[in-house]
């Protein structure tokens, strides 16, 4: 890596580009090891930044340049073409080029490149650059016509097709747009298609694209699009702007989908489904993702990002919007109970370690590496913050108005708070600090009772981060409710919003003293310390209002259960048992809801949790010791599982949240009974599945109890012809393996024949399962992490944005004991010492390891 690559840009160095684009022109010669690609664009000079023209352009072979048709002096480079000013004349500058790339050889999956003999691309966040010369930036917005000559019968770009004959087909995207939402897809496709008729009358041809086999697998995305369509003209009164909406399902993809203008191009795993193939969780992701796609069409494609520090004003706001689409389908409490439980798993350990960085950062070297769960979920969770403090009807005037004043920009944080204090008239600048703040703030919370009156005392803190040392106190909204001592509640949830570092809140003139519901609907992301004791926990997990505070009332009881159990030996008290046992068997409550109450914290939790409380964990011990939580609830509940098991069976598969819920219960029940029946019934269970999420969850159940050989061998024989299937098979038998075993089955399933590491999901299917299973990866030998880091110094060769993102499995490297530190470090090490390391990968490291 030379040095230049590795240099950080910053937030506070934005300039505006010497030339604005106002056309552009392409036309491919489609041809898997020497496509052409030529390029006309017209550039606009930017009078308040006058310049040289520049633009970026990696791994391209350049054959002609010419300036308003005439050859001019330029400079090419590793990373682009400049043309001095000098040579640019005077006005509105006619630029054209023919360059030459592989798309065949293309392993990156950025920029233009094949998948099972398809053509496809994907330019976000700075791919383009690889297809062309350009200025790759997303403040610089151009009208694409794009021409595309190949045999292949289906042809696609952006916009609206214009005209088609043998061979060839062109495409005009009206809407001016940055060159990361450029698309074009050419390959041997069937689709699958339908309709839509906008509010206003308006006909959109809909089509998902799929290859050849796949048709009956599309109806499930098909549906889940047309209801985004029709709930952002309902809630946020956004409109489609194009006659035709194309989705194509890609084999290898780096991420799960991207918003393309026009030209949505997914991972075929977020978007593919059927009952046989797929689970409820997968149906589930699909509709969430084909929704959030869809309404980046207003959020980041209208209005799109003038630098990529300001990544989250797109994704935070998108994911908000996906994740209130997916409440108002299904379940908003079991909906947003699932988005915590994400948020901790990811957000708070990102947080939490040496890759903490703020939702907008200030700094990077590859943007790739900030596609994170802080941008994304820590993002959408500072606008459900914001609208909480402003309230809704002001949430959706300050939408209105975002919409009508920045559509057609490039827009920035700043703007997009301004619309905010102009709505309401608030001054947002403390607020703004959950932008720049990297962190989990720690919310602490003491509470006095006198004559009638209750006050909560809270402070807040939030741990230095990385190159943040001192933290300032952020505006928290926290919800609260309180419940009588008969199980009423007294005081419905209102909003508290603490500003200051410590501050406190009295209600008054209450009968008898209440417990209070604290921080209802997860209503901001912070850790809460609270000392209650068991007693009042099971209280509120049996008669809070607000489902939130119920699954975590059952949650914190759990972990506190397993923390006393690791730390001293303390056996699991009666107080949950029975707590667990009471929801449980409660008809009246969501199947969807008892199983969440079920789960227990994943081992990565319980290891956080216990370095929070100043323990060193041990991860072998914290398996075992939640195995044996597991085997004590089901002995305490092995009276009422079979009949529970039995009563959850549903009918005929729908993926809807009703027959899903059922199916989670059952098959949390499923892997209990699998403790004390020998297998029977998940066996039994495997062998009469008609559908995916039941056969994958009795396998899991078989799994977890070490006696799933014989199905996994049958598993394999029914679905070998699937690959996405056979990515739940690959990835199975490294999640629930036994820490001891887990590294050697993982090594073992990389021999495969059906193992490769040129596809995403199938690496990420094993290697991610590697990196989940928290006793196995860590497992004293050091043979997860030298398995790891083996397999992801080959792929940074290939694939270095997927290798990177890996590598995260790393950073919680500090936690452990010095014998597992010394040992991940010197993977790390290790990775870092390669020769030819990528930037993307290269950042990581430096990052994990500083
Ligand atoms: N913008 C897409 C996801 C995406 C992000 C980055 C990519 O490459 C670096 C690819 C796709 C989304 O939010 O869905
Ligand atoms: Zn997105």
């Amino acid at each position: 890596m030379n040095d230049t690559a590795t240099q950080p840009i910053f937030l506070k160095d934005y300039q505006e580009p010497h030339h604005w684009v106002r056309d552009v022109h392409l036309t491919f010669l489609l041809a898997p090891t020497a496509t052409r690609v030529r390029s006309r664009i017209t550039f606009v000079p930017n009078p308040q930044n006058p310049g040289d023209l520049e633009l970026n352009g990696e791994d391209l072979r350049l054959l002609s340049v010419a300036v308003n048709g005439n050859d001019v002096p330029y400079e090419v480079t590793d990373t682009g073409l400049t043309i001095p000013a000098h040579a640019l004349g005077e006005g509105d500058i006619t630029f054209e080029a023919e360059v030459e790339i592989a798309p065949q050889e293309n392993t990156a999956l950025e920029g233009l490149y094949m998948s099972n003999g398809m053509y496809c691309t994907q330019c976000e966040a700075e791919g383009f650059r690889k297809i062309t010369y350009y200025p790759d930036r997303p403040d610089v917005m151009g009208v694409f016509t794009v021409r595309i000559e190949s045999d292949l019968p289906v042809l696609l770009s952006n916009g609206n097709p214009t005209q088609k004959g043998a061979g060839w087909a062109e495409w005009h995207d009206p809407w001016p747009k940055p060159a990361y939402l450029f698309a074009l897809v050419a390959g041997d496709l069937v689709n699958h298609a339908d309709t839509f008729t906008t509010k206003s009358g308006k006909a959109v041809d809909l089509n998902i694209w799929v290859r050849p086999g796949d048709e009956d697998k599309c109806a499930f995305g098909m549906e889940a699009l047309k209801k985004s369509m029709t709930w952002d003209e309902d809630v946020y009164g956004r409109e489609y702007d194009l006659d035709i909406f194309n989705i194509v399902a890609v084999d290898d993809f780096n991420m799960g989908a991207m918003e393309n203008k026009g030209l949505n191009i997914f991972n075929s795993s977020c978007v593919l489904a059927s009952p046989e193939t797929s689970t409820d969780a997968n149906f589930e992701r699909i509709e969430g993702i084909i929704a959030h796609e869809y309404f980046h069409n207003w959020t980041g494609n209208r209005i799109t990002c003038r630098d990529w520090f300001q990544l989250c004003l797109k994704e935070g706001l998108t994911v908000y919007r996906d994740q209130m689409f997916s409440g108002d389908m299904r379940s908003h409490p079991v909906k947003r109970i699932e988005e915590v439980l994400a948020l901790r798993a990811r957000q708070f350990r990102e947080d939490n370690g040496p890759l903490a960085h703020p939702v907008r950062p200030e700094s990077f070297v590859e943007i790739n590496n900030f596609y994170t769960a802080t941008v994304y979920e820590k993002g959408a969770e500072v606008i459900g913050m914001l609208r909480r403090v402003v309230g809704d009807e002001a949430y959706y005037k300050a939408l209105d108005l975002y919409f009508d004043r920045h559509d057609g920009e490039a827009a920035t944080i700043e703007d997009w708070l301004k619309v905010f204090e102009d709505t309401t008239g608030r001054d947002l600048a403390q607020f703004k600090q959950w932008y720049s703040q990297s962190g989990t703030p720690r919310l602490s919370v003491e509470e006095t009772w006198d004559d009638g009156a209750l006050t909560l005392f809270f402070s807040q803190e939030t741990p230095a981060t990385p190159s943040q040392t001192e933290k300032k106190p952020q505006v928290i909204p926290i919800t609260v409710g309180l419940i009588g001592p008969n199980g009423d509640e007294v005081v419905p949830t209102t909003v508290l919003e603490m500003t200051e570092a410590e501050q406190s809140f009295t209600f008054e003139n209450l009968g008898a003293r209440p417990v209070a519901s604290i921080l209802r609907d997860f209503s901001a992301p912070v850790i809460l310390n609270r000392h209650i004791d068991a007693p009042t926990r099971a209280f509120l997990l049996a008669h809070d209002t607000d489902p939130f505070q119920k699954w975590e009332m059952g949650r914190m009881l759990a972990r506190d259960t397993l923390v006393a159990m690791i730390v001293d030996g303390t056996p699991p008290a009666a107080t949950y048992l029975d707590a667990i046992r009471d929801v449980v068997v409660d008809d009246d409550l969501d199947p969807a809801f008892r199983a969440l109450v079920l789960g227990l914290p994943s081992e990565d939790d319980i290891a956080q949790k216990l370095v929070d409380e100043g323990h060193t964990p041990d991860p072998q011990a914290i398996h075992d010791n939640r195995n044996e939580l597991r085997r004590i609830r089901t002995d305490h509940l092995a009276d009422i599982l079979p009949a529970l098991f039995d009563s959850m069976k549903t009918g005929a598969f729908v993926p809807d949240a009703e027959g899903s819920g059922k199916r989670s219960l059952r098959l949390a029940v499923l892997s209990m009974l699998t403790l004390i029946d020998g297998g029977a019934a998940a066996r039994a269970a495997f062998a009469a599945a008609d559908n995916m999420t039941e056969q994958a969850g009795s396998l899991r159940s078989l799994l977890l109890a070490d006696m799933g050989q014989d199905a996994l061998v049958a598993f394999e024989k029914q679905w070998k012809h699937d690959r996405l299937v056979m990515d739940k098979w690959f990835g199975m038998q490294v999640a629930y393996a036994s820490p001891e075993k887990t590294a050697q089955i993982a090594q073992t399933l990389t021999q495969h024949p059906d193992f490769t590491m040129k596809n995403p999901n199938r690496f990420r299917a094993v290697f991610g399962a590697l990196a989940g299973n928290h006793a196995g990866f860590h497992h004293e030998s050091g043979a997860g992490y030298a398995l790891l880091a083996k397999h992801l110094i080959e792929l940074d060769k290939l694939n270095p944005q997927t290798a990177a993102r890996m590598a995260s499995a790393f950073e919680t490297w500090r936690r452990y004991d010095p014998t597992r530190q010394d040992k991940m470090r010197a993977e790390l090490a290790r990775i870092g010492a390669t020769k030819g390391l990528s930037r993307d990968m290269t950042e990581m490291v430096t990052r994990m390891l500083g």
